[in-house]
C-alpha cells in the first residue's frame, strides 16, 4: 500500500469507532428540575417558571401543579451551560426571598 493510501481508512463515523466518537461528541441535554415543599407560595413558583424558563401562564401553573401534586416536574430541558445557569438563577432568586424552593440538574 502507498504511504498515503486513505481507502481502507475508516472516516470517523463509520464503525464501532465512529459510533464511540460520535457518542463522545454528542451534547448530552439535562433537565431542570423543581422540587416541591410546603412553603414556598404557588404564585411564585409561576412567576420562576415564567422568568427563568419562558413559560406562559398556563404551562407555568401546569408545571407548578405538577411539582405541588406529585413532588417534582420538569421545568426545562437545556445545554449543561444553559442547565446551570437557570438552575442557580432559581434558587439564588428562592433565597434571596427567603423560600425553600429549590431546582436540581439531572441527565436526561
Ligand atoms: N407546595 C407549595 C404550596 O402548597 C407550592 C409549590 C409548588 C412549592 C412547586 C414548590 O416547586 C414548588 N404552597
Amino acid at each position: 500500500m502507498a504511504p498515503n493510501d486513505s481507502s481502507q481508512t475508516k472516516l470517523p463515523s463509520e464503525g464501532v469507532e465512529g459510533a464511540i466518537i460520535e457518542k463522545l461528541q454528542t451534547p448530552r441535554k439535562f433537565k431542570v428540575v423543581l422540587l416541591n415543599d410546603d412553603f414556598t407560595p404557588m404564585d411564585f413558583v409561576v412567576m420562576i417558571l415564567q422568568r427563568f424558563f419562558q413559560k406562559d401562564a398556563t404551562e407555568a401553573k401546569q408545571i407548578m401543579l405538577q411539582v405541588h401534586n406529585e413532588g417534582k416536574g420538569v421545568a426545562g430541558i437545556y445545554s449543561h451551560e444553559v442547565a446551570e445557569m437557570k438552575t442557580m438563577q432559581t434558587n439564588q432568586f428562592a433565597r434571596m426571598h427567603q423560600y425553600p424552593l429549590k431546582a436540581i440538574m439531572e441527565p436526561e
